[in-house]
Formats: C-alpha cells, structure tokens, sequence
C-alpha cells in the first residue's frame, strides 16, 4: 500500500480511537501510541528521508495534515473528557442542600441546679457571699464542731456514710484524730468559715450532702443543701424572722404566707421549723399538704453559743441566726412534684418540662 493511503487509514483509526477513548488515561494512552517518541505517526516523520524525492512532497503533506487532524481531535476530546470527569467529581463530592438537617439536641441546666442558683441569687441580693468546702468531711466538722453530742444518732453507721472509721463505737472528739465521711449536711462549710474568719459573716453555702437513707417520695441519700449563717453584733431572733419570711416570699411569691414552729436542733438554741401554706389549697388542707395547709421548708435558729465556742469566737459580743433547707424539697413543693426521686431518675419527658 503507497504510503499516503497508509497514513490516511491511521488517520481513520486513530479518530475512531480518540472518539472511543473512554477517559483522559485512555486518550493519553492513544496519544501516545500514534504521536509519542515511538508513535505510529512519529515513524512517518522520521522515516521521510527513506520516501522517494518525487513523492516527499505529497507524502509530507499528507502526514502533516493527519498530525494536524489528530492533534485537533485529541485536544477536542481533551476538553470533552476533562468536562465530564470534573463534573462527575463534583456530582461525587456534592453537599443536598435539600435534606434535612440533623436536630442537635441542646441540654439545659438540670431544675435541682437551677432552683440552687435561684435560692442563691435571692441571698446574693441581701449581700451574703457563698463559701465552698469538702464533701468528705471529717466527724469533727460534720458533728463536733456542731454541738452534735457524742451518742447522736446521726452519728452512726445506721445515718452516715463513713469513709474511714478510726475509732469504732468511740466517736472522737479531737479534731487532727477524727474519722472521715460523706457530709450529711453543709454546717461543716460554716463551721470552717467561723474557725478562718472574723465575724461580721454573712454566708450560704449550696452542695451536695449524703445520708444513709433509702430512696423514697421523700428521701434520697444524696441530695442538695443550702444552708446559711450570719454572726454579727446585735443580730436577734427578728433578724432571722425577718430574713427567711422575705426569702420564702421570694422563692414562693408574695401572696403565700409563713409560719414558725419552735423545734430542736443541737446546733441551734432556739430553734424552730418555717413552714409555707400551701400553694394549692391556699391554707384550706388538701392531699398535697396531708391536710395542714402547710408546707415545711426549712430548718433555723440563733447559733448555740457552744458552737461559737469551738470556733474562738466570744458569745458574749457576737450572736447570730442558721438556717438550712433542702433544694429537692424546694423544687418539688414549688412545682407540685409529689416524689423526690423523680428529679433524679433521668427521664427527659419528665425534665423537659422546666
Ligand atoms: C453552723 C451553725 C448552725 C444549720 C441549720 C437547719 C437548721 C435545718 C435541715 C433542713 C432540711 C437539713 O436539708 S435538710 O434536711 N436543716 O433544719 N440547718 S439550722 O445550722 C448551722 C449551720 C452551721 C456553724
């Protein structure tokens, strides 16, 4: 075959190649099959010395044409191929705007710390600052410090949760020698405060506290405290009256009205028992209140001059007003919840609601 038809069939093949080629690899690789060093065409060019003079020209002519037809058909191609590989990258790689989106869901403050923070504020306002202190407490802060007598029972292993019990039965009173437990209440923080610090004090101090209780409406064996100290000069059993009754109408609202019952505390002589009316029967007596009309909230009372005692701080130029309240308790009675252990049971239909 003369040379020029066999360069004009390559030229068919080759088209027919390109078009062919599926992807860029593949028309690189007919590329260089027919224009690489060693390519189809490539040997045409180089073997034009071995072509007669008289039918250089032509031939010539011809290759250069095909290289030239080639060449324009493997850049279309290019381009072609290229286009649908970057669109199918994109297709690939490409975000649906139109799905909908996935809910985080976004938690909130648990209603026992926001009741606490709450409380807390209503303090903040009349000036009290908040003290911090252990949750493993020794018994002479938790208990001693307190006035607790030696045979309380709160005392025992029946009540308290004990971590190291140095002196079995024999509850000591010396304080580098006690024993170490769970508070069961927050006092030991006030009883520290007194110890490192000067009256005038006006303090609360919200935390965790630990009883060796079973769990019912209304018992947990862990639960939240805030409990409150002032000792100042000149401060009276009106001081205490006056503060609590303004506390309570700021938890429970103006309308709701206080009473004060005398009762019994080691650390607090007199003591009494503050009681709110009941928010669903207005003071008439319904189940919610066992039929009292009442709600009992708190615990208070002007400070036994014996704790000052353990503090160095001198009775006869300092008194001053306690008082302690449990947050659950507060919670459930502000939101009608008849049973403690429902605020820490986890279930979300039950907390979503506050
Ligand atoms: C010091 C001196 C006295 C704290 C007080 C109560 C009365 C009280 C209870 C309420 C419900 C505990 O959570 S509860 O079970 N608390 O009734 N607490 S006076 O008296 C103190 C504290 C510290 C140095």
């Amino acid at each position: 075959m003369a040379i020029v038809e066999e360069v004009a069939a390559l030229k068919d093949e080759t088209l027919a190649a390109i078009e062919a080629a599926a992807d860029t690899a593949a028309l690189e690789q007919v590329r260089v099959g027919v224009l690489g060093k060693s390519g189809s065409l490539t040997g045409y060019l180089r073997g034009m010395g071995k072509v007669p003079p008289e039918e250089r020209a032509e031939v010539g002519k011809t290759v250069n044409a095909v290289r030239g037809a080639v060449e324009e058909a493997l850049a279309a191609r290019k381009a072609e191929l290229a286009a649908a590989e970057l669109a199918a990258s994109m297709d690939a790689s490409a975000v649906d705007v139109t799905l909908p989106g996935r809910v985080q869901q976004l938690g909130t403050r648990h209603l026992i710390n926001r009741i606490a923070d709450e409380i807390s504020e209503i303090f903040l306002g009349l000036g009290y600052s908040i003290a911090k202190g252990p949750e493993v407490e020794t018994e002479y802060y938790n208990f001693t410090a307190l006035n607790a007598p030696a045979d309380h029972p709160s005392r025992g292993l029946a009540d308290t949760f004990y971590v190291v019990d140095r002196s079995e039965n024999a509850h000591t009173h010396v304080k580098g020698e006690s024993d170490v437990l769970l508070r069961t209440q927050t006092s030991p923080v006030q009883a520290r405060v007194m110890e490192s610090q000067k009256p005038p004090i006006y303090i609360i101090s919200p935390g965790k506290v630990y009883r060796r209780d079973v769990a019912d409406p209304s018992h947990l064996p862990q639960f939240h405290q805030i409990e409150g100290l002032v000792v100042d000069e000149g401060i009276t059993f009106g001081d205490l009256k006056g503060t609590l009754e303004y506390v309570c109408k700021q938890i429970f609202g103006e309308e709701r009205k206080t009473r004060f019952r005398a009762h019994y505390f080691p650390f607090t002589e007199p003591s009494a028992e503050v009681d709110v009316s009941c928010g669903i029967c207005h003071g008439e007596g319904c189940r919610f209140c066992k039929g009292t009309g009442w709600l009992e909230i708190l615990g208070c009372g002007m400070v036994d001059p014996n704790v000052y005692g353990y503090a160095g701080i001198d009775p006869e130029k300092y008194s001053g007003f306690a008082f302690g309240m449990g947050v659950e308790r507060i919670a459930c009675l502000k939101y009608n919840v008849p049973d403690l252990r429902m605020l820490v049971e986890g279930d979300m239909r039950f907390l979503r609601q506050f």
